[in-house]
């Protein structure tokens, strides 16, 4: 028996969710309200002692980091292997999943907290809002949360965080330019880890970036397309929850499409 714990909205929890969707398997959902810094309890840091989701329980085996419980699920469980067989695309894995690891995922919290949630969180209770900021380990991190919290798209951060994105979506293009999936002609884990990401653009109203490349609109609506979609991304986020980051985004995308004209 598999445990998550995670986060409906969250991209990790969904390209981990996207992997038990894929492979046909189960879990107990154990759902972790990050607004309201429950990831910070005490019982949950016993878990997971940098407090973020998503975790995965296994009998006695606690697995953290996204990548790494795709990797275990591909290991323990049968069903539909996610992983190339050939060592060139499972390079090709590889390299994407390191991508995102590395350098997409760190800088999509300052595009998400700078356009979706943040009248939401501003909102709160001065308390509740700086409680949450303080609670963040990383001390990069919490100084762009309050950064982007504090001047959203102005924020010094927001510029790289959205060149990011557009050199991502630019050389995924250019992979999925003849059709096919991002680590060569079989779904793998690379599709299931760019997809949270996609998708965001899409939550936060940044539909624009994927319209103006079309084999990534057309991958996209491919993986849309698929079952494990509906499991692992629309049960879990409701549309009205979506609609709403989504039109705070749309406010702030004039300012950003004056940003990407100037670059
Ligand atoms: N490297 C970690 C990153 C996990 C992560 O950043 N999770 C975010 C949600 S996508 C989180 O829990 N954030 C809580 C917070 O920032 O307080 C992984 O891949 O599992």
């Amino acid at each position: 028996m598999f445990t998550l714990y995670h986060n409906a909205a969250s991209s990790c929890s969904q390209k981990v969710r996207w992997t038990f969707a894929e492979k046909n398997l189960e879990f107990e959902s154990k759902e972790i309200d990050l607004l309201a810094g429950e990831q910070h309890a005490d019982w949950y840091a016993a878990i997971n002692p940098k407090c973020v989701v998503p975790s995965l329980v296994h009998g006695d085996q606690i697995v953290l980091e996204s990548s790494l419980i795709n990797l275990y699920l591909e290991d323990v469980a049968p069903g539909p292997a996610l992983v190339p067989a050939a060592p060139a695309e499972r390079y090709a894995m590889r390299k994407w999943v390191h991508r995102f690891d590395q350098e997409v995922h760190p800088v999509t919290p300052v595009l998400t907290f700078a356009l979706g949630p943040r009248k939401l969180i501003n909102a709160q209770p001065p308390e509740v809002r700086e409680a949450n900021i303080a609670n963040i380990q990383d001390p990069v991190a919490r100084e762009q949360r309050r950064s982007v919290l504090d001047h959203g798209v102005h924020a010094p951060q927001f510029k790289r965080a959205l060149a990011v994105f557009i050199d991502l979506l630019d050389d995924m293009e250019a992979t999925l330019q003849h059709g096919g999936w991002l680590a060569g002609d079989s779904i793998s884990l690379a599709d299931g880890t760019a997809l949270p990401y996609a998708l965001r653009t899409h939550n936060l109203g940044l539909d624009a970036l994927v319209a103006a490349r079309p084999a990534v609109a057309d991958w996209l609506a491919r993986m849309q397309a698929r079952a494990s979609y509906d499991t692992a991304v629309t049960q879990w986020l409701p549309a009205e929850i979506v609609e709403l980051l989504r039109a705070n985004g749309l406010e702030e995308w004039p300012t950003i499409e004056a940003m990407l004209a100037e670059a």
